[in-house]
């Protein structure tokens, strides 16, 4: 018969996975990690979280591709062995599946092997297993015998290693034992400290033992991969935004500014970084799905920076759209345009400025108030050299580790120094870029659509996203 329906087609796809194992090994954790969801279930650090089975659904375009099953930890291994063997001995024409179907119908409310029983059960009605292992305990007999009776259930088993980091031998060790059981298809997945690719080998190894699946999964693969390349890349962008935010603030210290009014100047510049950073982390916490709970902040130092526009220093000219080398040609046309913008100021001063002389209209309408404030002076307040610094190297910090941060994890997040990063190339020069251009401070169409922007903006994201 010909099955012709999408519904059928659909069930088809859907993969049942139950996570399994002996209790407190990590499997809700592994599902919330999965999930990219710090939501999912109860974590502690104690036997028996986890009493019921709970389902999650993993899609890839909005169409369902796993089911998640988070199961009880197996507590009483031995108990459950022998109480397997003496049905098989009873029943001797009977097929292991079979023999834990069995188990399964028997057990009632309040056995002592109730819990177990849930996770039979579950085992029974799905398509593959992960067993998932805490690799600092050794290989005990209640693992072996856990393993033993979980085969029965004839599923294929991928054996997750978890709590890896910084257990290289114990992995080693694990990693023989198995083997000699005959499974080698095992999987390092730290479900605290997160890597993608960890994830992208999960999908692998099930693809190839479930044949069937192989194109539902890599349709999986593929989307997981481009959400998480859109997720950094986003995050990355985020931080480039702040770092334009902050190096294009500005405000002008005019000369009759007194003291305290020098004193407000600098604590609304501080007020403006601190509060730029917290929003900062706040959007990547959200496209991470972490919340403040995740992470504390510490307050970034902030000190205030003098900056005036110096028209003659190397670049400018050029970087402000003037052409030099014709200045002399079109000194003389260009003499009235400079006295209209800076606008009752003597031509005499304007045309001090000998170089600009060669500018054309449209520039003096893009930077006519920059030039103006030059003529008479105009020293601005702005997040120092340090300042601006400090705010990548953190953000850079915080990005990276929101990359590799697995939804399980229970500690929280720091960020304050990052000594371990660097600027990227060419710094100075895009910090001097921004300041030039304070119009930048927001996104807006005409400069977003700039190609010297652009050209900035994407020096900074791969910067931030260089590993
Ligand atoms: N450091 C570290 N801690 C982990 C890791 N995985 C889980 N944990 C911790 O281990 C403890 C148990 O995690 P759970 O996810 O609740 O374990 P479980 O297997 O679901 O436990 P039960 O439901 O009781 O069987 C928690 O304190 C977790 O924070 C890991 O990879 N690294
Ligand atoms: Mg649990």
């Amino acid at each position: 018969m010909i099955v012709n329906n999408s519904r059928q087609t659909q069930t088809d796809a859907l993969l049942h996975i139950a996570v399994v194992g002996h209790t407190n090994t990590g499997k809700t954790s592994l599902i919330r990690t999965m999930l990219r969801s710090t939501e999912f279930g109860v974590i502690e650090d104690a036997a028996g979280t986890t009493r019921h089975v709970e389902q999650a659904t993993i899609s890839a375009d909005n169409t369902p591709v796993l089911n998640l099953y988070d199961t009880p930890g197996l507590e009483d291994s031995r108990a459950l062995f022998a109480h397997i063997k003496k049905l098989q001995a009873k029943s001797a024409t009977l097929r292991p599946p079979q023999i834990l179907e069995q188990f399964v119908t028997q057990v009632t409310v309040n056995d002592p092997l109730e819990q177990e029983a849930k996770v039979i059960r579950q085992v029974l009605r799905s398509d593959i297993l992960l067993y998932i292992i805490d690799v600092r305990e050794p290989f005990l007999e209640k693992y072996r015998l856990e393993l033993e009776v979980l085969t029965r259930a004839g599923k294929p088993i991928i054996p997750v290693f978890n709590f890896i980091a910084s257990h290289e031998r114990e992995l080693e060790k694990w990693r023989e034992y198995l083997s000699s059981y005959q499974m080698h298809a095992t999987l390092e997945f730290d479900t605290v400290a997160f890597a993608f690719e960890a994830e992208k080998r999960l999908y692998q190894k099930m693809q190839s033992l479930l044949e069937s699946h192989y194109n539902h999964l890599q349709k999986l693969i593929d989307y997981r991969a481009k959400l998480w390349n859109q997720l950094c890349l986003s995050g990355a962008r985020r931080i480039a935004e702040l770092i334009a935010q902050v190096a294009c603030y500005r405000e002008s210290k005019t000369v009759n500014n007194h003291l305290i009014a020098h004193t407000l100047l600098e604590d609304r510049l501080q007020e403006f970084v601190r509060k730029a950073e917290r929003q900062c982390l706040h959007d990547l916490l959200t496209i991470f799905n972490f919340s403040e709970k995740d992470v504390a902040i510490q307050n970034i130092p902030v000190s205030n920076g003098q900056w005036q526009l110096d028209i003659f220093a190397p670049g400018i000219l050029k970087a402000y759209g003037l052409d030099v080398g014709s200045a002399a040609a079109k000194g003389a046309a260009a003499g009235a345009g400079i006295d209209l913008m800076v606008g009752g100021m003597s031509l005499g001063a304007a045309s001090a400025l000998g170089a600009l002389a060669g500018a054309s209209w449209s520039t003096f309408r893009r930077y006519g108030d920059e030039i103006k404030a030059t003529v008479k002076g105009t020293k601005w307040q702005c997040a120092d050299e340090t300042t601006v610094q400090i705010l990548y190297l953190r953000q850079k910090h915080l990005l990276k580790k929101l990359m590799h941060r697995g939804h399980a994890a229970q500690d929280m997040l720091h960020v304050d120094k990052a000594d371990t990063e660097k600027l990227p190339d060419q710094w100075q020069k895009m910090i001097s870029t921004l300041r030039q251009n304070p119009s930048w401070h927001e996104p807006s169409p005409a400069r977003n659509g700039n190609a010297q922007f652009q050209e900035l903006e994407t020096k900074l994201v791969a910067a931030l996203l260089d590993a």
